[in-house]
């Protein structure tokens, strides 16, 4: 029997969970194997990332339709691809090809991804084999240890703090399900604390709590105290992580960073230092995008200063391309990568990325966006590329629950708890250290 070859790439707007378009593709092999994929958007996007292709046609959602790259499937990828088959490498090599450009904007990032990744998920089935454990080739599969959102500021929540994300690490749990356990007990006690305060408890985009506090040291505060109620010990069974999208707090023009929360405005240097304290104070052992993408040096001096204590991840920094992450490299900036599929645009990039954040001793972190569908492809990614890590918002929200639960499928498939990242991938082997 010959190898089943690509009869039809098929794609169509869908909407994401924020209610605004994305592209979905489906995949037909001469063998009548039928897979789909979808592909995610982000809010607080990077200015160094793949171009999402929109038709600007203010009549159809704001502008923000993807009739263009849905096209881009129709007409420019799907007779090219008909007749070849599945293979990632040649796939992914020709959708660069058909592209043609540096930033994916001819095709539209989003139309290639959803390709590549149905690609994935065709050579999967036809290998007879799950997504992850196609992915993982002949590499070990690894359970991640998940970051979980509880508050949210920045763009996911209305601004009400400046820091975009305050989450936690079930960095003690045994094995995934268990961690997945404890995130849901600390959401539930930090609902209850919340609601006991008269503050809100209604969601921000990623189902993370977005209540108006005073301070970001409020928020850690009553972090610990959920974490607290809910029967863990803060510090040991569950760690703090922080994303503050800086990029975001940044005026370029003077280049310093608005602190609306602090009533302050504060240059690089100021900034770290901010977030130093916020270290000693706290069980923090992550920080993502401690400042702005283009931000070299003040990212080398921050990682210098409180890389050796904690985990130091670059998002807007290195927009998942392997260049940005070499440059990193070189400069000393951030100690971990962030890997979003949507910002590179193909499978094939995206699992090189994390194969050079591996090799040069950085770690990684497999993220979803804040505009997410019900694909739940990431875990599988996270899984099979062995990333340690991963990021997927809240335990709340079905797009996100997508994804935690193909993690407890994956947990049963793979058996036992042997191959769960726990505390290691932290690089704290002793929970005395956290
Ligand atoms: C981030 C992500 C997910 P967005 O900044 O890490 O939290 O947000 O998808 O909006 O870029
Ligand atoms: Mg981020």
């Amino acid at each position: 029997m010959t190898d089943p070859v690509i009869a039809n790439v098929h794609a169509r707007e869908i909407l994401d969970s924020r209610g605004r378009p994305t592209v979905e593709a489906d995949l037909t092999l001469s063998d009548g194997t039928r897979v789909s994929a979808s592909v995610p958007s982000g809010a607080s996007k990077g200015r160094h990332e793949a171009v999402e292709l929109r038709d600007g046609d203010a009549a159809r959602y704001g502008g923000l339709g993807v009739r263009r790259a849905v096209a881009s499937i129709a007409d420019r990828i799907a007779p090219a691809l008909r007749g070849r088959p599945p293979v990632q490498a040649e796939i992914d090599a020709l959708l660069l090809e058909l592209d043609g450009t540096p930033d994916k904007s001819a095709l539209g990032a989003n139309a290639i991804l959803a390709v590549s990744l149905a690609t994935a998920r065709a050579a999967a089935a036809v290998a007879g084999v799950p997504l992850w454990r196609h992915l993982a080739g002949a590499g070990a599969p690894v359970l991640p240890l998940p970051m979980v959102n509880m508050i949210s500021g920045g763009l996911h929540a209305g601004r009400q703090l400046d820091f975009q994300d305050f989450l936690i690490i079930p960095a003690g749990a045994p094995t995934y399900g268990e961690a997945l356990h404890q995130c849901v007990a600390v959401y539930g006690a930090l609902g209850e604390l919340l609601a006991r305060r008269g503050l809100t408890t209604l969601k921000a985009d990623e189902g993370g709590y977005g209540p108006p506090l005073a301070s970001h040291a409020a928020a850690l505060d009553v972090l610990v105290e959920a974490i607290d109620r809910a029967g863990l010990t803060p510090g040991q069974d569950v760690v703090l992580a922080l994303d503050v999208a800086a990029s975001h707090l940044h005026d370029a023009e003077t280049g310093t960073y608005r602190l609306a929360s602090e009533g302050r405005v504060c240059d690089a240097a100021e900034l770290t230092g901010l977030l130093e304290e916020l270290v000693d104070r706290y069980p923090i052992v992550s920080i993502e995008d401690p400042l702005a993408e283009d931000d070299w040096d003040g990212w080398a001096h921050l990682t210098a200063r409180l890389g050796g204590r904690i985990q130091v991840i670059g998002d807007d920094l290195f927009a998942t391309n392997l260049a940005r992450v070499e440059r990193g490299l070189k400069a000393g900036a951030a100690n971990a990568v962030l890997v979003k599929m949507n910002q590179i645009g193909t499978i094939s990039e995206t699992l090189a990325v994390v194969e050079r954040a591996r090799e040069a001793g950085l770690r990684t972190v497999i993220s979803a966006r804040s505009g997410e569908t019900e694909d739940p492809a990431l875990a599988d990614l996270a899984v099979g590329a062995a990333g340690g890590q991963i990021k997927i918002g809240s335990v709340a929200q079905s797009e996100r629950l997508a994804k935690y639960n193909q993690l407890l499928r994956i947990e049963e498939q793979l058996g036992g708890d042997g191959a769960f990242a726990g505390r290691s991938v932290l690089g704290h082997d002793n929970p005395e250290s956290l």
